[in-house]
């Protein structure tokens, strides 16, 4: 086990040097291949001692990004609820019985509503979720006249509608899209513990439209449904290991809803959360990783450990999609405690 973790060390001064150096870009590919991570070796972090783990995050974290400044992104639910998807967590599953309702899709002014207050509290991206498999083409439509107007209020764009078709990441890319949010959820071999209704695959195949789109790619996970530790560097690892790794880097931590499978499902140890955190920043230098979904049940004490530990972005405003978010102002109070400037 001590020489997984020296070879942890190693790979991560590596991978830093190179970025410093601005190697990356001139790297062939045997040579990216190499400096890759292993599941093994990313295990190997987690089980580092906590300070030493999160030493070399706050090292990397420091040598690619300002250590005091934190992007925020609002979200906003542009269709609820009647979902047709069976993702074991989700409380929008028309299957399952939640206490959310089908509801239509949010009118512009309603949206352009929204994120002119978004803009207002300081947030600098607008992300706008559907409770869709996927878009259909009339459905797009409206959407893209959505992110349009929200990029010319000067905010930056990114929205989350499930699996693209051919030819519709180009389309949103020519509304004004910068981000579009797909995530892996959890590592491939557990995966169909939680979704049955679309492959691991189907979702690899929308993050490559979106990357040929030249759009963004803002893609994370769920942690806290009853994985492993290992099957969390394995998510860790596919992500890391993207031909490139995303800009952006969502962490969820489990919100448990009652009446989805996944409610019951023993809580995850934060500490374990925060070790997440520090095990992306250091596979994932140059991305943003933000600290998601879970954080009205942390401690102000745990986010700040995640912020130490890397996170460098955070969904801000008093609603998720269907569930709680801290309030603007608590953010406020915790940011001025911190130090932390928005981005
Ligand atoms: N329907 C689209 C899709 O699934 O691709 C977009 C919206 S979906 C709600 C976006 C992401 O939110 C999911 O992929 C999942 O990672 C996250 N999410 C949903 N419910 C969650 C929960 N209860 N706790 C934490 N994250 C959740
Ligand atoms: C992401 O990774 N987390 C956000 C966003 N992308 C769309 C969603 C979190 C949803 C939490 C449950 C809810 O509010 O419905
Ligand atoms: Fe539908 Fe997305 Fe929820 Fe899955 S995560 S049930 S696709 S809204």
């Amino acid at each position: 086990m001590l020489e997984a973790i020296e070879k942890a060390k190693q790979e991560s001064i590596i991978n830093t040097d190179a970025l410093k150096a601005g190697k990356s870009e001139t790297k062939t590919h045997n040579q990216e291949i190499e400096s890759r991570w292993s599941v093994d070796e990313i295990v190997a972090l987690f089980e580092l001692p906590f300070s030493d783990l999160i030493y070399k995050a706050q090292n990397v974290h420091r040598e690619n990004h300002n250590p005091n400044a934190v992007q925020v992104s609002t979200l906003l639910s542009i269709k609820t609820g009647g979902c047709s998807e069976d993702c074991g967590y989700c409380p929008q599953a028309a299957r399952y019985h939640t206490d959310v309702e089908n509801e239509p899709l949010m009118a512009l002014d309603e949206v352009i509503a929204a994120a002119t207050e978004a803009k207002n509290n300081g947030a600098s991206r607008f992300c706008m979720g559907a409770a869709w498999r996927g878009p259909k083409q009339r459905d797009l439509e409206p959407v893209l006249k959505m992110i349009a107007e929200v990029k010319a209020m000067g905010l930056e764009t990114c929205a989350t509608l499930g699996m693209l078709k051919e030819g519709q990441a180009e389309q949103l890319k020519d509304a004004g899209l910068d981000y579009y949010n797909h995530n892996l959820d959890t590592a491939p071999e557990f995966y169909g513990d939680v979704i049955t209704t679309r492959t691991y695959q189907d979702r690899l195949e929308t993050l490559d439209r979106v990357r040929s789109a030249d759009i963004n790619v803002c893609c994370g996970g769920i942690i806290g449904m009853g994985e492993s530790r290992n099957q969390r560097a394995g998510l860790l690892a596919q992500l890391a290991n993207m031909e490139r790794p995303p800009e952006s880097v969502p962490i969820n931590l489990l919100t448990q809803v009652a009446g989805t499978p996944l409610h019951g499902t023993e809580d995850l140890d934060q500490i374990e959360f925060v070790r997440t955190i520090a095990a992306a920043r250091i596979t994932m230098p140059s991305s943003f990783v933000r600290l998601s979904a879970g954080r009205q049940s942390m401690h102000e004490g745990i986010q700040a450990l995640c912020f130490i530990a890397g996170a460098n972005s955070i969904f801000y405003g008093e609603k998720l999609l269907t569930t709680g978010n801290p309030e603007a102002e608590t953010d406020q109070k915790l940011f001025a405690k911190l130090g932390i400037s928005k981005i």
